[in-house]
C-alpha cells in the first residue's frame, strides 16, 4: 500500500506512533530506568533547529512519470565484489553513533514507516544512467526518530559487501533520499541491494550504497570516506 506522505516532517512521536514502533524494542542499550524517561515525554522532543532548518530548506529534484521507467536491464548491476547474502527475516539496520536514540530496525519495522516512491533517473560515472522508481523509507523519518545530536554534520552507511560511504547532512536529510526496499514497487532484487540500499535523485550512483547494514551519525570525516572516494573519485558526488 502506497501511503499519502504529509508533507511537513513528521517528528519522531508521530512516526513512533505510525509505525507501531514501542520505544523499548527500539533502545539499544535502554535500562529500566531510562525506559521510563523515555515513555514520559523524550518522544515528542523536537529535532535540533539545525537539522528542522535544513529539512525545511529543501526543494525536491523533478521526478519523471512512470511511464518513463526504464526497462530493468538499463539499470546496468554495479559491484565491487560480488553479491552479498543477506537473509531478510534475520536483517536488522543499525543506526548509531552521535544521536540521542540508537536503534536497530528489522525490515518488518521499517516496512511500517511511511513509504515514499520516486521515480529518478539514476546516474554512473562509468557513463550510463537509467530512470528508476525507487521506494522506500525517507533517511529523515529515522534522522527525526534517532535525534541526531548538534554537532552532526555526516553520515557512514555500511555495506554488506565491504562498501562504506559517508555523506553530508544535509543530502542525507533531502526529502527524496531513501532507503529503499523495493524497485517498481516489488521486493528488490538481491543485485539492486536487497534487503535495503540508498536511492537518490541528488547524488551520483556511488553515493548509492547497496545492502546497507548501519547507517552512523558523526561530527567529522574519517581519512576513510568512501569505497571509490578514498580511490580518487570527489567526496560530494551530487548531481
Ligand atoms: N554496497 C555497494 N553499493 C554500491 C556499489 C557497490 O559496489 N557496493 N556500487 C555503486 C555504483 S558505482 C553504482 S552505479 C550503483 C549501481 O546500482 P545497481 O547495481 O543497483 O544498478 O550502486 C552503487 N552502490
Ligand atoms: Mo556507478
Amino acid at each position: 500500500m502506497n501511503l499519502i506522505l504529509p508533507k511537513r516532517t513528521l517528528s519522531r512521536r508521530h512516526l513512533l506512533q505510525w509505525s507501531g514502533l514501542s520505544g523499548a524494542g527500539l533502545l539499544l542499550n535502554g535500562c529500566a530506568s531510562s525506559l521510563f524517561a523515555e515513555q514520559v515525554g523524550q518522544f515528542s522532543e523536537p529535532l535540533n533547529q539545525r537539522i528542522e532548518a535544513l529539512m525545511l530548506s529543501q526543494k525536491p529534484a523533478p521526478e519523471f512519470p512512470a511511464s518513463a521507467i526504464d526497462p530493468a536491464d538499463k539499470l546496468i548491476i554495479n559491484t565491487f565484489d560480488s553479491t552479498p547474502n543477506i537473509d531478510p527475516t534475520t536483517f536488522r539496520l543499525t543506526i548509531d553513533g552521535e544521536v540521542n536514540h540508537p536503534m536497530q530496525l528489522s525490515l518488518p519495522e521499517l516496512q511500517k514507516m511511511p513509504l515514499t516512491s520516486m521515480t529518478i533517473r539514476h546516474v554512473c560515472v562509468e557513463g550510463w544512467a537509467a530512470i528508476v522508481q525507487w521506494n522506500g523509507v525517507r533517511l529523515r523519518d529515522l534522522v527525526a526518530l534517532v535525534q541526531p545530536k548538534a554537532d552532526v554534520r555526516y553520515v557512514y552507511f555500511k555495506s554488506a559487501d565491504g562498501y562504506y560511504e559517508s555523506w553530508d547532512l544535509a543530502s542525507a536529510v533531502h526529502p527524496q533520499t531513501l532507503m529503499a526496499y523495493q524497485r517498481n514497487g516489488q521486493p528488490l532484487a538481491p543485485d539492486n541491494g536487497a534487503p535495503l540500499r540508498l536511492a537518490s535523485p541528488i547524488k551520483l550512483g556511488y553515493k548509492q550504497s547497496k545492502w546497507v547494514t548501519q547507517i552512523t551519525f558523526v561530527s567529522n570525516l574519517t581519512p576513510q570516506k568512501g569505497y571509490w572516494e578514498d580511490y580518487g573519485y570527489e567526496w560530494f558526488g551530487g548531481l
